[in-house]
């Protein structure tokens, strides 16, 4: 491989892999843990990440770091998204809200060889469900995004529309270019 992802996280992999193949390019994966610092900036701790795996393994690498962030809950989990997950998890989150349910998805993949270092972010706006929906990983099965009725756990197009793809794809344009 030219390129990999380093990560903990299986499933971001399995997606990541799948949307870079739809733009011609091939991802390994180097699983490991990397320093996450604890911030509010999503950016900050994608750069961290990013120049950590360089380091470790010394190949041009791609990272990725995610957010959920919920408006009534002023951007909560936010950069604490995994921590949140382990803990509270998703009926935490559903315990914490009521009527407006307003939240969107955060992605930005860091990429990082000897002489670039390149961020890409991107968005997906959507809602909180009311129950969880469906079987998937993470937030997906309380996630619904805008213009559908059904979870990320509940539909097949996710890698076509979610934040991980449209971050993926600025990355592409990029990569495929530089
Ligand atoms: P790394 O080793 O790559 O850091 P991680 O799982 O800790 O893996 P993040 O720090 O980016 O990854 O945490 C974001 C969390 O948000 C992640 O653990 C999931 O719980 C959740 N998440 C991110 N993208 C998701 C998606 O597409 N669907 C569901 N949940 C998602
Ligand atoms: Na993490």
């Amino acid at each position: 491989f030219d390129l990999f992802f380093v990560s903990s996280n299986n499933h971001k992999y399995v997606e990541a892999k799948s949307i870079l193949e739809t733009f011609g390019i091939k991802l390994g994966f180097l699983k490991s843990e990397l320093e996450e610092i604890q911030s509010n900036s999503l950016d900050e701790i994608a750069m961290r990440k990013a120049k950590d795996a360089f380091s470790k393994f010394k190949k041009p690498v791609i990272i990725e770091d995610d957010g959920l962030f919920i408006n009534s809950l002023s951007g909560f989990p936010g950069p604490y998204s995994s921590y949140v997950f382990k803990t509270i998890g998703n009926d935490g989150i559903l315990n914490l809200l009521k009527n407006n349910r307003k939240a969107k998805f955060v992605s930005i993949i860091t990429y990082c060889d000897k002489t670039n270092f390149q961020s890409f972010t991107a968005k997906l706006d959507g809602m909180i469900s009311k129950f969880q929906k469906g079987k998937g990983w993470g937030y997906d099965p309380i996630f619904i995004p805008k213009n559908s009725q059904k979870t990320f756990a509940e539909i097949n197009e996710k890698n076509k529309l979610s934040h991980r793809y449209k971050a993926l794809k600025k990355f592409s344009n990029w990569y495929l270019h530089k």
